[in-house]
């Protein structure tokens, strides 16, 4: 348990001995690197009393395998997770010192870019608070997303660079270290296969401990560098060949060098499969590592060892994983094919076609000779157990990794109830008939810890004084608010809460240059900017609301501030021009004298888990509303109905378990069902029709086409009357018609609160406690211990 020493003097203690600073001479850096370290001390211990656990109860292990981990700010979590959030604030007020501004100075760690990134981080957290024993695999990214700015409206992008400060959570581990090799050549020697790389690096460990609630347990996150096998060219170097002699480290370092490379060109996509491999196979030799120091039967592998492949990213875990039971450990290559599916599990997050994986054989075969083999062998061995069913890992000179992770897991599961149907009717159709039982949902949840706990203080004091806390790692005890909808003391509390929120947001849009007016409505989109997701839906129907404002500026109309947040990937030109035009649509409708009271825009730069953080617990409207069909699952939903947003959404990903449990009637519901997407786009000049019957939509799009708001946005008007893929023209209507309803809602302030409530009560179900325990009952058949 957590040394009972006293946090102020540890603080002073590390200030002094392990950053050599005098308090007076402290920056602010300094104290949040004291209070980091004073923290670790106090999880190192539960920390090894669950690893201890584990080696004694011969627990089974859960691998969480991921490219992404988007993990954000660490300090926070752990000051919260061990309850020392007044002994922090105290032992900083002591020195004048803010522990809000100490907590703020951590650098936010984006080592991923989206939703699958932050479920990650968000089941490491879960899975420590449940006791799961358990370790998350991925790559010591040295930059990861890039940071955005604006330059008269349009992005620019900058690396990231969080590794230019101590990063206090870790630990290196230059003894946990494997050479990974690449290319190279495969042999038949004395009636063994033996794979010859022509190149290799090293994969070095470091370690970052993960607590949980109340620092019961902890897990560890182990993230792979790449460094060279000889770190330097000394004859090189003595010939003057300055720069050829860091060669070598140069190439194994580009490997962790930054996340999600521009893999458009060959090299790109050379790099891309080498970091994919190089953490894959770091873990899995690290598996058999741990594996093999408890038990000498390989066979037993799948009673030990759980391996989560979180997406393809990792899918060459199956033949790697085969290929280390056959060719290393001597094990026939069925049999390590069945051992291996015994072990892994595959998580698909996304449908788009443009997203599943899939690597020239070409490539595969220059690259990872032997796997090229091994994915041939399961593929064969796939066609003989399932005979004439013409399903292959292979396509047009490709291979599939989405049909490779599926032949490769006993189980494959969707992060939505209705994602994992339309996995079963779509990409996956013959081989979920093949495997009927295959298939799993496991509907995504998000850690209440981080997200309703530590981001809104005030509601989680609310929500403490009225139920107690057990609700923290029990979120569905949230439903015993529900009686207290219909108590007018309570919503007024709720509903200051709430206020002071939007309060501190709009501080914060002010100190950014967004003046904004706390009483407005505060509508929120969040998250990365992509044509399904329909930030351009959503700026469009502004465009023609403030058209209507403008028409008639008296008529009563509900004052609303409109909140984008979101990165476009750097080469995707499109989400560009749509960041560009919420931006140009901004200063346009922010500056009008006529509107500006009733209407703002506000789009803060560089969107990531911290300003998630900000944002949510101030939103009162959170937007949802992809092409259905096209979001898996959302977890950015699920934050804002647990801190009392309601939803404008489409019935898409984990909106329609949302809209289950909240109720039809706190829930604003518009569009087109997935099934009617695919009829819609059938239809002839569907979008122009749309356009011609709607006068507004109309209007609108000329104002864009003419110029309103500057030149250059005729792509996107272009592109909504034209092929308009995902439907913005043909929902636009219906969505004007929601967006009206909700603001007949709100102008009753105290219904509107009575029905944010209920959407907080109702909520707890999408923690991702109940999530993990889902994947740990039907995935991984796994059971959590108590630290020792
Ligand atoms: C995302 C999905 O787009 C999102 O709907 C889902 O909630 C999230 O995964 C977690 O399951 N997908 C990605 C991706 O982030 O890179 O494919």
């Amino acid at each position: 348990m957590p040394t009972k020493t006293d946090l102020r003097d540890d603080i002073q203690h590390h200030l002094k001995y392990s950053l050599g600073k005098d308090a007076g001479h402290a920056q602010i850096t300094d104290w949040r690197l004291a209070l980091s370290y004073a923290i670790r001390d106090r999880i190192v211990d539960p920390w090894f009393a669950s690893t201890r656990a584990t080696y004694a109860q011969k627990g089974k292990r859960v691998y969480y395998l991921s490219m992404e981990f988007l993990i954000g700010r660490l300090l926070e979590d752990a000051v919260v997770n061990l309850g020392l959030m007044d002994e922090a604030e105290a032992a900083f007020k002591a020195n004048d010192l803010s522990l809000d501004d100490v907590l703020g100075d951590e650098p936010d760690a984006a080592l991923g870019n989206g939703g699958l990134g932050r479920l990650a981080a968000c089941f490491l957290e879960s899975l420590s608070t449940i006791g799961c024993p358990a370790y998350g695999y991925g790559i010591r990214y040295e930059h990861g997303l890039f940071k955005q700015s604006f330059h008269e409206g349009r992005q620019i992008e900058s690396p990231e660079d969080w590794l230019t400060q101590p990063h206090a959570w870790e630990f290196e581990r230059p003894e946990a270290a494997f050479r990974i090799g690449f290319g190279g050549s495969v042999e038949e020697l004395g009636g063994k296969t033996v794979w010859t790389p022509s190149e290799a690096v090293i994969a070095e460990a470091f370690d970052t401990p993960i607590i949980g609630w109340e620092g019961r347990w902890a897990n560890t996150l182990r993230l792979w560098a790449a460094k060279p096998e000889q770190v330097f060219d000394l004859d090189r170097f003595n010939a003057g060949d300055y720069y050829g002699a860091a060669e070598p480290e140069n190439l194994a370092r580009t490997i962790s060098r930054v996340l999600y490379p521009d893999d458009t060109t060959d090299e790109g996509k050379r790099l891309r499969l080498k970091q994919e491999f190089f953490f894959t196979a770091a873990s899995l030799r690290d598996i058999l590592r741990r594996f093999e120091s408890e038990c000498d039967d390989l066979e037993l592998l799948p009673q030990k060892v759980a391996i989560q492949l979180n997406d393809t990213h990792p899918a060459i875990a199956g033949p790697e994983l085969v290929r280390l039971l056959a060719d290393e450990k001597g094990m026939p290559v069925e049999k390590a094919i069945e051992i291996a599916r015994g072990c892994l599990s595959y998580t698909n997050h996304t449908l788009l076609p443009e997203a599943l994986e899939r690597w020239s054989e070409g490539l595969m075969r220059d690259l990872l000779p032997r796997h090229m083999q091994l994915i041939e062998e399961i593929d064969a061995a796939h066609a003989r157990e399932n005979p004439s069913r013409g399903v292959t890992m292979t396509d047009d000179g490709d291979v599939l990794m989405g049909p490779l992770a599926f032949a490769m897991a006993h189980k494959v599961n969707g992060v939505s109830a209705l994602h994992t149907e339309l996995m079963k009717e779509t990409v996956f159709e013959e081989l979920h008939r093949l495997h009927p039982d295959r298939i799993v949902n496991q509907t995504n949840g998000v850690t209440p810890r981080r997200w309703v706990l530590s981001a809104n203080p005030r509601l989680s004091a609310l929500i403490t004084e009225a139920i107690g806390d057990g609700w923290v790692d029990d979120l569905e005890r949230l439903s015993k608010l529900e009686p207290m909808a219909d108590d007018k003391t309570f919503r007024d509390a709720f509903a200051a809460a709430k206020r002071a929120n939007k309060a501190d947001l709009a501080n914060y849009l002010g100190e950014r240059g967004a003046n904004v007016d706390p009483d407005a409505m505060f509508d929120v989109q969040i998250k990365r900017i992509h044509e399904y997701k329909r930030q351009h839906l959503n700026i469009i129907e502004t465009i023609a609301h403030w058209q209507e404002i403008k028409d008639n500026p008296g008529a009563g109309w509900v004052p609303r501030v409109k909140i984008f947040g979101g990165k476009a990937a750097p080469g995707y030109v499109f989400a560009k021009e749509i960041i560009h035009l919420i931006n140009a649509v901004a200063e346009v409708i922010n500056t009008d004298a006529d509107t500006g009271h009733l209407l703002k825009v506000a789009y803060p730069a560089n969107y990531n888990v911290t300003l998630a953080e900000r944002l949510i617990p101030a939103a009162e409207l959170s937007e949802q509303i992809s092409t259905a069909g096209k979001e898996a699952s959302g977890t950015g939903n699920m934050k804002f109905a647990l801190n009392g947003a309601l939803t404008v959404g489409t019935l898409d990903g984990a909106n329609v378990e949302i809209r289950d449990l909240v109720g039809a009637d706190n829930f604003f519901l518009f569009g087109m069902t997935a099934d009617e997407v695919v009829k819609r786009r059938e239809v002839e000049g569907h979008a122009q029709k749309a356009i011609d019957a709607d006068p507004r939509l109309k209007r609108a799009l000329d104002a864009i086409r003419s110029g309103t708001f500057g030149p250059g946005f005729e792509g996107i008007v272009d592109n909504v009357s034209g092929p308009d893929y995902f439907l913005v023209a043909s929902d636009f209507t219906d969505f004007y018609r929601a967006q009206r309803e909700v603001e007949k809602a709100y102008a009753d302030q105290d219904a509107w609160t009575r029905m944010a409530v209920l959407n907080t009560a109702r909520s707890g179900w999408f923690s991702s406690d109940r999530t993990i325990r889902g994947y740990m009952r039907d995935v991984w058949y796994s059971e959590a211990l108590a630290a020792e």
